[in-house]
């Protein structure tokens, strides 16, 4: 294999102030995102949903393999599916695989079993992350890091969503491998995040929670 190109960084230095300006406004923005499972089954363009998809493949990824695959699911029989399903295992999950301090921790959230959300959305955006990778040969081989990376992919994906003003939800329904039979998707892909993508419901609600402050996360040395 041979070495890729260097080229030069495109990087423009910005005035201390800008930066700061910048950062506060960012800050602001994202404080303003949450999380809600009441949707409204109001039409979005698909062009937003592919323009968060591209902001999301911007992310770094391990040797830059990109181990990500996005499926968008429009159609009501399959967003239906893929409801019943989840709420199948969901179902299951909160009657018999959960342990009670996970149930104990859930339940300020009130989140359970119904899935409404699943079958109101416009869209559902489910990442599937690639285990192994084919190499030019056609021979799998593994990919690195593909957790970290799907993860970062993610989180662009949800920073996106809330900046153009549409709201999402991340679930997690659990076992999730109905996903992949469900979208036809190949063995080395393992569903990693199911996001219903929308308005929120004019009635739309949220738990009324906190993020932790800045002196319980950060440790200077
Ligand atoms: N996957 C379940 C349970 C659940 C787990 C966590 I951790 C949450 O933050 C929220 C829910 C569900 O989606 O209901």
């Amino acid at each position: 294999m041979g070495t890729v190109a260097l080229e030069p960084l495109a990087f423009s230095e910005l005035p201390p102030e800008e930066m700061l300006r910048r950062s506060e406004r960012l800050l602001a923005r994202m404080r303003a995102r949450r999380s809600t499972r009441h949707f409204s089954d109001r039409p979005v363009p698909r062009i937003l949903i592919e323009r968060a998809i591209q902001i999301a493949c911007t992310a770094p990824s391990g040797a830059n393999l990109q181990p990500w695959t996005f499926v968008v699911v429009t159609e009501p029989e399959l967003k239906q599916q893929i409801r019943d399903a989840a709420e199948a295992e969901e179902k299951r999950s909160y009657e018999e695989r959960m342990p009670q301090d996970w149930l104990d921790v859930l339940e300020p959230l009130g989140t359970d079993e119904h899935k409404p959300h699943l079958t109101t959305a416009p869209y559902l955006v489910v990442i599937f992350k690639h285990s192994t990778r084919e190499t030019k040969s056609g021979a799998r081989a593994p990919t690195y890091y593909a957790s970290e990376s799907v993860g970062i992919a993610a989180g662009l994906f949800i920073t996106a969503v809330h900046d153009m003003g549409l709201v999402t939800l991340t679930h997690t329904p659990s076992p999730m491998g109905f996903l992949r039979e469900l979208l036809d998707r190949p063995e080395h892909e393992k569903p990693y995040l199911l996001m219903p993508v929308g308005y929120p419901a004019e009635d739309a609600k949220v738990p009324v929670i906190s993020k932790k402050s800045l002196d319980e996360v950060l440790i200077w040395r």
